[in-house]
């Protein structure tokens, strides 16, 4: 996969993707990401990127010809255009795994008040949100969404971390998990992950997943 990162703030980028797994399928070249600094799409002495709101309101929206100019330098027959958006639609474990499936994927990291309409309208295939809680910009947003889409490409995540065990994916949340010692300030681990009994664990993980999701997020449960 390729993915390019329109941003106005690359260095927000550079801890999260030069880290651990991502970092580890940049090195593989299972994955190629570029992160771009909007200003450099500007002609301008001062590199301006933002101007006021028609119909004014607060705040300073991003101006459409330094993201025109970006996305359509990038952009390929098989790309899509994702802007990070609160009002975009809900980013989920499914839509992260539909997400790693495209060939090439372009994000606008909004800023600012928001984008101009246009880049809606003209650019975008796909809106998405990561959350209902409101952050400063689409920076960290994107982060958060290339970290889970990247680590469902197949190969990216090595036989010990395989995708389909996670929460989530099985619908479930985890359980409890213990690693040793087996017994740490008088804290014992249970009896039966101790027992050698494979079956008896398995259906044992069972049972605390369903208890600890109908505990915390029922909503799963359907
Ligand atoms: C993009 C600007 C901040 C948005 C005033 C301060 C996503 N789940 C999410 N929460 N927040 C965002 C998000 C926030 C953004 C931008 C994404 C661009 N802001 C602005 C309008 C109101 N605030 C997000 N994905």
């Amino acid at each position: 996969m390729e993915c390019d990162i329109l941003t106005l703030f690359p260095r927000i980028f550079e801890g999260p993707l030069d880290e651990s797994i991502l970092k580890r399928s940049r090195e593989a070249g299972l994955v190629k990401i570029k992160v771009h600094n909007l200003r450099d799409f500007t002609h301008d002495k001062h590199r301006v990127v933002d101007d006021r709101p028609y119909g004014g309101g607060p705040g300073m929206l991003m101006k459409p010809e330094p993201i025109f100019e970006a996305v359509e330098k990038l952009r390929r027959a098989d790309s899509c255009v994702v802007l990070m958006t609160p009002q975009g639609a809900p980013f989920t474990q499914r839509r992260a795994g539909e997400f790693a499936c495209k060939p090439h994927l372009i994000i606008i990291c909004g800023h600012y008040e928001g984008v101009d309409e246009r880049v809606r309208e003209a650019l975008v295939h796909e809106e998405v949100s990561i959350g209902d809680y409101v952050l400063t910009n689409g920076a960290l947003a994107a982060a958060v969404f290339v970290d889970a889409v990247v680590r469902l490409i197949p190969g990216v995540l090595g036989g010990e971390q395989s995708a389909d065990d996670d929460s989530f994916a099985g619908g479930l949340l985890e359980g409890p998990q213990y690693t040793r010692p087996p017994e740490f300030r008088g804290m014992r681990v249970p009896d039966i992950l101790l027992s050698g009994d494979h079956a008896a664990v398995a259906e044992w993980r069972a049972e605390q997943a369903r208890k600890r999701t109908k505990e915390r997020r029922p909503d799963l449960l359907g």
